[in-house]
């Protein structure tokens, strides 16, 4: 597997040789679901801003080609025979890479999820970049004040294993059960696996089998450019409309376009610096990690861990006409 980012030079290989080698620096992994995905360029932008604030770390940024829990845990194996000090991971699967992480902590590598989750036996806390339930309503909710609350939606997601996603469309669909939405019909869910290609296929297939179809919802930033692209590109701006999370710098065409009306995001930057000041401060045993306790992320502030091993930043930010090309100069 290849490994992409500063991996450092490993102790004693060049003996007696250069400046103070990187090895006192401690080394933290941040392990995203797939590389290529502008959303974890951002994170990897917050990851390196933290460690140059910090100064001690030496941050490591990989990921598989492919957003499979199966490439992950190569990429994991690596990472564990390299030392390295603490891995953040975005994961594909919840279970699926319990193992693996549980034999990098048991040679005492400090692991954390962040963005999308594994299973509490396999991380030590997992960093939600909001409440799970906020976001599920406020998918459903944009989507329902585009369409006025009448009409087919479909749901194209990441992959069907994806932590995160699956979450996000479980409280999708408790919102989506209130008497308020009675006229808005989810006809089909559909996966695009955060490739753009895949996502835009997907769209054309849902054009294609659902005729009265008036909304599309992605809880991904692959897969909500793909739709509303697929959109623009069917001439159905204004037929069909596409809502979800999205990057502003990524999303900016479609809501000119009009295939977008509003869509939300957190600030991925933030939440890379986070997940690094997290990672960081529990390998140096500053913090533990532990349910109920608080860990300070610098300019963050002070991240409070629940008693379900987890802890969730701030609220989705909404994004439309008014403020898309402000927004797309940041993130
Ligand atoms: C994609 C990934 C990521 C998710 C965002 C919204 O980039 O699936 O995990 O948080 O979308």
């Amino acid at each position: 597997m290849q490994l992409i980012g500063s991996v450092s030079v490993i102790a004693g290989a060049g003996v007696g040789v250069g400046p103070a080698l990187a090895a006192d620096k401690l080394r933290i992994a941040m392990v995203v679901k797939a590389l290529g995905n502008g959303f974890f360029d951002a994170c990897h932008d917050g990851g390196l801003e933290a460690a140059k604030e910090l100064g001690n770390v030496d941050l490591i940024y990989t990921g598989p080609t492919k957003a499979t829990a199966e490439e992950q845990i190569a990429v994991i194996d690596s990472l564990i025979a390299q030392k390295v000090d603490a891995i953040a991971i975005s994961a594909n699967d919840t279970n699926a890479l319990v193992p693996v992480c549980k034999k990098a902590m048991g040679r005492g590598i400090k692991v954390i999820s962040f963005d999308s989750g594994i299973a509490p036996e396999g991380r030590i806390m997992h960093l939600n970049p909001s409440n799970n339930a906020l976001i599920g309503a406020k998918c459903v909710q944009m989507m329902a004040a585009t369409l006025k609350g009448e009409g087919d939606v479909a749901i194209l997601s990441a992959t069907a294993q994806a932590t995160n996603q699956n979450i996000w469309i479980e409280e999708m669909k408790k919102e989506w059960a209130k008497p308020d939405y009675a006229k808005m019909k989810l006809v089909a869910t559909v996966y695009g696996d955060d490739v753009a290609d895949k996502s835009y296929r997907e769209t054309q297939g849902l054009i294609k089998a659902y005729p009265n179809l008036k909304g599309i919802i992605a809880p991904t930033s692959v897969g909500i450019v793909a739709a509303a692209k697929a959109v623009v590109d069917a001439g159905l701006v204004g037929k069909v409309y596409v809502t979800g999370l999205g990057l502003p710098s990524e999303m900016k065409g479609a809501v000119l376009a009009g295939a977008t009306d509003t869509f939300a995001i957190w600030n991925p930057i933030d939440l890379g610096y986070t997940a690094t000041m997290i990672a960081a401060q529990i390998a140096e045993g500053k913090a533990t990690g532990a349910p109920g306790t608080t860990i300070h992320a610098g300019r963050m502030g002070d991240i409070k861990i629940g008693d379900d091993g987890s802890a969730a930043m701030s609220d989705p930010f909404t994004f439309d006409k008014s403020n898309i090309e402000k927004f797309a100069k940041i993130f």
